[in-house]
């Protein structure tokens, strides 16, 4: 095993237990008969390429060390995908009161989005990974928004791929009214929440009729 895998092994372990544990509260709502405040999880360790162009940026040596873990925030990264932007304060509220983590840190893009257009609620988290050689605390980011701002995202995100962060002004100035439109579709959406809570509860008691377990 080479040093990097000893070094991400402990980050893998973090993000597969903590989908499964954010999963694990998506699935609570689902058998207390409530809308679940989380549609779905993400989990992913960061690639090598992209610690690499962190390192350049952050102008860190790139070799796993403590200044790379301590610098790295999102080296293990979580993703919860809300229906609603109410949902993100009840998911917030919810992870600052588990005990398995601590909140060290939160960056809010929703109240202040970034000048890109990006919007999304961040927390940078200490989570407590059990290894053969004894606990180690790694940090985690989990970013927490709703679907239209993931839609966002994810097309800017491969954009920015594209394009290194330099977009024609053309291509900058559709993503700005992109953005827009997504911030209007989730006011649009809360504001006809309880109906659109009331038919998605309607289709899930017909589909457990139709599949009693
Ligand atoms: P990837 O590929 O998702 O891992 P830093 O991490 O130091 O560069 P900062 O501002 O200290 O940046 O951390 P922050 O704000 O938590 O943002 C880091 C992550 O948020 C990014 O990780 C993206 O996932 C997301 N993000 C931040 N700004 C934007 C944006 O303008 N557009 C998109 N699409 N995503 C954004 P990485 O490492 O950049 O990318």
């Amino acid at each position: 095993m080479g040093q990097w895998d000893v070094f991400l092994n402990p980050y893998k372990q973090a993000v597969d237990e903590l989908k499964i544990k954010l999963k694990g509260m998506r699935n609570q709502f689902g058998i207390l008969g409530s809308n679940s405040p989380i549609e779905f999880v993400t989990g992913r360790v960061k690639p090598l390429a992209s610690i690499y162009d962190k390192t350049l940026e952050k102008g860190i040596p790139f070799e796993p060390s403590e200044q790379l873990a301590t610098e790295l925030q999102d080296i293990a990264g979580l993703r919860i995908m809300c229906q609603f932007v109410d949902d993100i304060k009840t998911v917030t509220d919810l992870i600052r009161q588990r005990e398995d983590l601590r909140v060290i840190e939160v960056r809010d893009y929703i109240t202040h989005s970034k000048p890109s257009g990006y919007r999304s609620y961040h927390m940078i988290v200490q989570y407590p990974v059990e290894t053969v050689h004894g606990k180690k605390v790694i940090l985690a980011e989990i970013q927490i928004r709703t679907l239209a701002m993931n839609f966002w995202a994810s097309i800017e995100h491969s954009l920015n791929y594209k394009y290194k962060g330099l977009f024609p002004e053309e291509i900058k100035n559709r993503l700005q009214s992109a953005a827009e439109a997504a911030f209007k579709l989730d006011e649009e959406m809360s504001s006809i929440r309880s109906e659109i809570q009331e038919a998605q509860a309607y289709f899930t008691e017909i589909k457990e009729a139709q599949n009693p377990t």
